[in-house]
C-alpha cells in the first residue's frame, strides 16, 4: 500500500473572480503566517506553464497539468497559500482550506475598469461574480467541510479575513 505523505504545515488555495482581492489578501496572509506565496498567474507567466495567448480573454492558455507538475511537490511539503481565479483542475488532496472570496457587484465593477478592464472582460467577470461561479466550482470540486466564501469589499474585510484565516492556519493539525 502506498503510504500518504503527512505535510506539517497546511495548504490554503484563495480563489474567486479576478479583482476580489485574492493576490492582496495572500500577500498579507503569508506574511503573517510565514507559508509561502503562490500566484499562479506570475508563475504560469514567468515559467511559460501556457499555451500561448487568449486574444479575445485576453489572458494566457494556462497549460493546467504543466501547471500541477510544477507545483506537486511544493504542495506535498505544505505551507503554500495559492492564489488563482480557477480552482477544478488542482488534485483535490492539495488543500485543507479553500477560501471563496466575494464582493459586490457595483465595488467589483469599480475595482475592475480601475484595473483597466472593459468591454467583455468586463461584463464577463461581473457575471462570473453575479453567478458565484467559483463557489459552486469549489463546493463541486472539494469536500464541503473545507470551503469558505468569505465577504471581500472593504479594507476592514480584508484585516478581519487575514486575522481569520491567520488563526485557522496555527491550529491547524497535520491529523486534521
Ligand atoms: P485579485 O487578486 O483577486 O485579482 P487584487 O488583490 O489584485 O485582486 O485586488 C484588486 C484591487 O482591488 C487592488 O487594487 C486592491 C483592491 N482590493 C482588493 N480587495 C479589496 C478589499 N477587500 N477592499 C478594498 N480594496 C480591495
Amino acid at each position: 500500500m502506498v503510504q500518504e505523505r503527512r505535510r506539517n504545515r497546511p495548504n490554503i488555495l484563495i480563489t474567486g473572480t479576478p479583482g476580489t482581492g485574492k493576490t492582496t489578501t495572500s500577500t498579507a496572509l503569508a506574511e503573517s503566517t510565514q507559508l509561502r506565496h503562490i500566484n499562479i498567474g506570475d508563475l504560469v507567466r514567468e515559467k511559460k506553464l501556457h499555451d500561448g495567448w487568449d486574444d479575445e480573454l485576453e489572458c494566457h492558455i494556462i497549460n493546467e497539468d504543466l501547471v500541477c507538475d510544477e507545483l506537486e511537490d511544493l504542495m506535498e511539503e505544505g505551507g503554500n497559500v495559492v492564489d488563482y481565479h480557477g480552482c477544478d483542475f488542482f488534485p483535490e488532496r492539495w488543500f485543507d482550506r479553500i477560501v471563496v472570496l466575494q464582493t459586490e457587484n457595483s465595488v467589483l465593477y469599480d475595482r475592475l475598469t480601475r484595473r483597466g478592464y472593459s468591454g467583455a472582460k468586463l461584463s464577463n467577470n461581473i457575471e462570473c461574480e453575479i453567478f458565484q461561479v467559483l463557489l459552486e466550482e469549489a463546493k463541486e470540486s472539494y469536500p464541503e467541510d473545507t470551503v469558505v466564501a468569505l465577504k471581500s469589499n472593504t479594507i476592514e474585510d480584508i484585516t478581519t479575513n487575514v486575522a481569520t484565516l491567520t488563526d485557522w492556519v496555527r491550529n491547524w493539525q497535520p491529523s486534521s
